[in-house]
């Protein structure tokens, strides 16, 4: 052990690598234009209702992260992916108030394509075949991308709308960059543990989650 190595690990290494890749999914015009305040309020509300339904599907790719964490040897990093667990209660609460507040109607809406898509990708690490490497990296990047997304809207000289900071806060506040910080440092421990083929199946979804993450920007702003 390096002690964490969050600079110079693995993931570094991919984050320059696919770095073109990771600023489309983390400076998405989407997420852009709340910054700038020039967003299509019809797409902000199309975001909401479908990020509903990932996230009550988040619940079980959580759990099943949550799963290979418990039958490591070493179980230490549980708090942190139990504290995912525990939070994921909250924003469904969230997401339901908001949602009301927008006047969507959530027990409606159903599934576009690109959040299907990324169902069926969460859905695929509740084999247990898949391993705790992989779907760690997996929930690290998830969580990371809406991070660095939603900080950026309440970065110096943002021009977010005010009735929308709650969301921006959600993702970007303190306790989330360190919570994020978390999974980055397990990530990198594990990666540095793991045999080549998992770090290649790892990389995989890294790559994988970036593409989704643009995909769902995408259909929230053009409803594909
Ligand atoms: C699409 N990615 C998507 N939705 C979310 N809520 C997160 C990541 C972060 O939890």
């Amino acid at each position: 052990m390096d002690g964490g190595g969050v600079e110079t690990g693995t993931t570094a290494a991919w984050m320059e690598k696919h770095r073109q890749m990771y600023e489309r999914a983390t400076r998405h015009p989407f997420t852009v234009s709340i910054r700038d305040g020039t967003v299509d309020m019809s797409a902000f509300k199309r975001w909401l209702s479908q990020d509903y339904l990932f996230v009550r599907e988040f619940v079980a790719f959580i759990a099943s992260v949550l799963l290979k964490c418990c039958k490591q040897e070493d179980s230490s990093d549980m708090e942190i992916i139990l504290g995912g667990v525990a939070s994921i209660s909250d924003e469904i609460s969230w997401f339901k108030n908001e949602a009301t507040r927008w006047g969507a109607d959530l027990a409606s809406v159903s599934p576009l394509k690109a959040n299907l898509e990324y169902h069926r990708f969460l859905q695929s690490f509740t084999e247990p075949e898949v391993s705790y490497v992989v779907a760690v990296t997996a929930f690290w990047i998830i969580e990371t991308v809406y991070q660095d997304s939603f900080g950026f809207c309440i970065q110096d000289g943002n021009k977010t709308p005010p009735e929308l900071l709650g969301t921006c806060q959600r993702w970007g506040n303190a306790g989330f960059r360190q919570y994020c910080q978390s999974l980055h440092s397990i990530v990198d421990r594990c990666l540095a543990n793991a045999p080549a083929d998992a770090v290649k199946s790892a990389e995989e979804a890294f790559i994988r989650v970036l593409e989704l993450e643009i995909g769902f920007w995408e259909m929230s702003s053009s409803q594909s």
